[in-house]
């Protein structure tokens, strides 16, 4: 499947999932309407039969390069378009990345991911960026980096430095990105995560959850990202995080039961990728997050610090992991 074929899983007509690997926007509308507890038995089904259910990978990341960014994101701080406090800052200085990245690891986490405000790395940018890639890799950690749209040959010299991990998400269902996103498509989106597939580099690809996409809206975007000739091995599911001076500040809130909803589906047409319960934890209660965790998402960003936007602090999930019987990947 090509990346057109991709982004049109919305016009697809009704497919059941038995013998069939690709998943109709209505077949994943169908796991949003049963009933809360058949749909999460049946996530723990599928979970149970590719993972540890008590097993959770933790990721730790940091802002290598932030604000000034071009592009129109609605939902995002760090566009120079928005007046939501947040300063353009030049890019990090690589002492300060591996001091960061070898605390995470000392505090349990496995995997480092670095986030630029780009719209994509110029040629100069990308320098600094595999340097940072090898000396991380140095201490034993995964790398994932998320910088944007990628040109010809990035992904390469990207691979070549030891990147495991590219996230670039998908962010919304087809029918509600314009919606959110001027200065790119979802088209321009897929062919940089066809560049980072080719390259042989891990996909980390998922969105965002309350913005407006409605529940039809959360089943397109999951199908997008199950129907991939490839799903992402790493699916992260954010919860708007509402930054002021954004034009997605006030949106209006999910229910965060169909926050779960959203988490179950993407562990039943994803069985074997890891779904990251992401951004918006700082926001969301212990009982919540479990549902979540119940539901199939086995990942979480761990550490005080998301790009620009808190996250709970380690201790608190350290707590959470105890009281859940749960552990590190
Ligand atoms: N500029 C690069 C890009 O757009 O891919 C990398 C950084 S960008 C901040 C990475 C991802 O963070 C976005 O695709 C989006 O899914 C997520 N994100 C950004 N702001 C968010 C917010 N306020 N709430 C939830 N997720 C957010
Ligand atoms: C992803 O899906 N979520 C992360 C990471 N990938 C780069 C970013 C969340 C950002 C939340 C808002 C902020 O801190 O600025
Ligand atoms: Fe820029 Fe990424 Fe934010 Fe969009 S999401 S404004 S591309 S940093």
């Amino acid at each position: 499947m090509n990346s057109t074929e991709a982004s049109i899983t919305l016009h697809q007509p009704a497919r059941p999932p038995a013998g069939d690997s690709r998943w109709s926007v209505e077949a994943i509308q169908a796991l949003f309407d049963l009933p809360f507890n058949d749909l999460l038995f049946r996530a723990q089904q599928v979970h149970r039969e590719h993972f540890d259910p008590n097993a959770i990978q933790r990721s730790t990341l940091l802002s290598i390069k932030t604000g000034g960014c071009s592009e129109d994101c609605g939902y995002c701080s760090q566009s120079a378009r928005r007046d939501s406090g947040v300063d353009r800052e030049p890019v990090m200085p690589i002492d300060e990345v591996v001091a960061n990245a070898r605390a995470a690891r000392d505090k349990g986490a496995t995997r480092f991911c670095m986030g630029a405000a780009w719209r994509g790395p110029k040629e100069k940018d990308l320098d600094p960026v595999l340097d940072m890639v090898r000396e991380v890799k140095k201490l034993g950690l995964e790398t994932c980096v998320t910088l944007g749209m990628l040109k010809e040959g990035q992904a390469e010299k990207l691979k070549d430095a030891g990147l495991d991990y590219y996230n670039h998400n998908i962010d919304t269902s087809p029918e509600n990105y314009p919606k959110v996103i001027g200065t790119h498509t979802l088209l321009d989106r897929l062919e940089t995560l066809d560049k980072v597939r080719t390259a042989g580099i891990k996909v980390c690809s998922g969105g965002i959850v309350g913005m407006g996409e409605g529940q039809r809206g959360r089943a397109a975007m999951i199908a997008e990202l199950a129907n991939m000739e490839t799903p992402p091995e790493s699916v992260p599911i954010n919860s708007l995080v509402q930054i002021e001076g954004t034009p997605l500040a006030g949106a209006e809130k999910v229910d965060p039961f169909d926050f779960v909803r959203t988490i179950a589906a993407a562990r039943i047409t994803m069985p074997t990728s890891f779904v990251r319960l992401s951004a918006g934890r700082a926001e969301m209660s212990d009982e919540l997050q479990a549902l979540c965790f119940m539901a199939g998402a086995n990942s979480i960003f761990y550490g005080e610090r998301l790009l620009t936007t808190d996250n709970p602090d380690a201790d608190r999930d350290e707590a959470l992991f105890a009281r859940l019987g749960l552990h590190g990947a």
